[in-house]
């Protein structure tokens, strides 16, 4: 019996900007006995079934993205003769569906670090149940992945997550809901030992794959004090200082590393956790703008944004400190009106913004958009090949509508055009040129070029409400860019590295926590 760890992808590029990180965390938490598990990461090549056999165990991680791929995948393994499992954040949301469409013995609802075990134990056993519920484990619980298991020479990041959860309640956002208000940060040793790994095997990249990686603001802080709330200011305090020292200890990894993570504009407002973040060479972070207008930040429930000038003042406050932003901004929102598009890439560029990305506004399962939008179909929801557009993820990609609210005073294939117009000329040859300039060197300069235009193949036009040509199109070209950006972003391994402060051999703190996080 051999375990199975799929992540499926209608579009394989051969080469991947950063790893799914639960691929590698499901094959740590996949006991030694049971030996490697085979990874497939179908953004780098598609799953080959005739290396299913019977009586294995098939693990499929899904995201409403890729959920319809995941699911043909699932009927493959399990005509095969295998046993297949779900889990990830669209299996959480509708476990249902991979039984009816995916060929699902079993669902792993929530995090799969500490269930997966008994999923393998008890298929071996013959009792297998329906639904198991991973729930969402402490900090403290979460494994360290098994980096030695992912193919160094085709990943141009590795993701290595630090905190678990968002207190904010965006409403286009499930993060909140599936991973909880409360955050679950991990010890800062155990994460400098992982990403210790990761530099001996070659990674310099790192993308800080949290949700937020600002969980406590100033603001959060004051508030407490304000209300006498001894014991929260406490328990703010101590996590904000737990930031810190996390920070400082990224600072001592090797200079030639480089960081990036995902955080919220407040983190504007605190400059010395901006000017710690340089220390710590976290170069750049995805900061969600979404809406440059107020109303527009209301009716997503992201109040504590800035809009207009104080707008470009917040961003431009972490390019002073060190820290590149890319800016993330969604449109199709109900307040948006034609003029604007104009607005935005003005305020990217009066911002000094060095990336950004333009979504089309889709309502994700679980979002607080959903529901309203699901709601306010009352009953009259229109189908596409037999399929509810409520679960358009279930709509194959060629018929899938764009976009699926409909907006007062604009038509979805107008937002669409409009938004690709954003695209085309924030990234325009001679807009990105201009932002090279942050790059001292005219190699680095050339890089940033090769960069810029990748990450716009990537992911302006092959995301979910991508229409299924511009997709190929984009995954043609994409392709083609991305082998030599990765070499941009290959570091020579370091076996000899050892974790700063701490006397170690390679390789024997982590093996030991990898092993203790499967006993
Ligand atoms: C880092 C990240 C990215 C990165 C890296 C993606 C990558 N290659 O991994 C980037 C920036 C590229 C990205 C892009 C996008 N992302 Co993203 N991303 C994340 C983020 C913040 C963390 C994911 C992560 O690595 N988590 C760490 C791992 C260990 O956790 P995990 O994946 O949840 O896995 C655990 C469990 O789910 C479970 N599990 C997972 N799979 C399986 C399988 C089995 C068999 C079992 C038993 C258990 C199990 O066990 C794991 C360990 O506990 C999540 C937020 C989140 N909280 O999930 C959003 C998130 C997954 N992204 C989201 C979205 C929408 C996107 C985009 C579509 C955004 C866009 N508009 O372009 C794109 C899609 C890209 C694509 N085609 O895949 C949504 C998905 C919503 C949904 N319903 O599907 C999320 C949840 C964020 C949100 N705001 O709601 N993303
Ligand atoms: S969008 Fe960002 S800030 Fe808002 S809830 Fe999601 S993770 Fe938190």
């Amino acid at each position: 019996m051999r375990v199975h760890l799929i992540n499926p992808s209608d579009s394989s590029f051969g080469i991947g900007v950063i790893t799914p990180r639960w691929l590698y965390v499901l094959a740590a938490a996949t006991p030694l006995e049971y030996g490697d598990p085979l990874v497939t990461d179908e953004t780098l090549e598609q799953t080959q079934p005739d290396r299913i056999q019977l009586g294995d165990i098939v693990g499929i991680g899904i995201h409403t993205g890729n959920a319809l791929r995941g699911m043909h995948i699932g009927r493959i393994a399990r005509e095969r003769g295998a046993w297949v499992v779900y889990g990830g954040i669209h299996a959480t949301l509708y476990p249902e569906e991979a039984f009816e469409l995916g060929g699902a013995h079993a669902v792993v609802k929530g995090d799969g670090d500490v269930v997966w075990a008994q999923v393998i134990a008890d298929v071996v056993r013959g009792t297998i149940q329906r639904t198991y519920e991973g729930g969402r484990i402490s900090g403290d619980q979460f494994l360290p992945a098994r980096w030695e298991l992912a193919p160094r020479n085709r990943y141009m990041w590795a993701s290595v997550q630090t905190v678990r959860g968002c207190p904010k309640h965006c409403s286009f956002c499930s993060v909140w809901r599936t991973d909880g208000q409360k955050p679950r940060p991990r010890a800062s040793d155990i994460v400098i030992e992982e990403i210790v790994q990761l530099r001996r095997l070659g990674f310099r990249f790192i993308a800080l794959a949290d949700d937020n990686f600002y969980p406590v603001t100033l603001t959060d802080i004051e508030l407490a004090e304000k209300q006498d709330n001894a014991a929260r200011v406490r328990e703010l305090r101590e996590m904000r200082s737990e930031r810190f020292q996390l920070m400082e200890k990224l600072a001592k990894l090797p200079a030639d590393m480089v960081f990036f993570t995902q955080i919220t504009m407040e983190a504007g407002e605190d400059t010395q956790f901006l000017d710690a973040m340089r220390r710590a060479r976290i170069k750049g972070a995805l900061v969600g703008v979404e809406s440059v207008t107020e109303e527009g930040l209301k009716s997503v429930f992201k109040n504590f944004n800035s809009a207009g000038d104080s707008l470009a003042k917040r961003l431009s406050t972490f390019k002073e400190h060190g820290v590149h932003v890319l800016g993330s901004f969604i449109f199709g929102l109900p307040t948006d009106r034609q003029d604007t598009f104009a607005a935005t890439v003005a305020l990217a560029k009066q911002a000094g913004l060095t990336f950004a990305q333009f979504v089309m506004m889709t309502p994700f399962p679980g979002t607080v958009d959903f529901d309203r939008w699901e709601k306010n179909m009352n009953g009259s929801v229109p189908h596409v090949d037999g399929v509810p557009i409520t679960r358009y993820w279930l709509i194959p990609a060629n018929v899938r509508p764009k976009m699926f609210s409909p907006h007062e005073t604009m038509t979805t294939d107008e937002i669409s055009e409009r938004t690709q117009g954003v695209w085309d000329t924030f990234y325009s040859m001679r807009e990105v040129w201009r932002r090279s300039k942050c790059v001292p060197t005219l190699r680095g300069r050339l890089a940033f070029l090769f960069i810029s235009k990748l990450y716009r193949q990537m992911y302006a036009k092959t995301g979910i409400s991508s229409d299924s040509a511009r997709r190929q199109k984009a995954t043609r070209v994409a392709r083609w860019l991305a082998v030599p950006c990765r070499k941009l972003f290959e570091g020579k391994p370091m076996p000899e590295l050892e974790v700063p402060g701490l006397r170690t051999s390679p390789g024997s703190e982590i093996a030991e926590s990898t092993v203790a996080g499967q006993a």
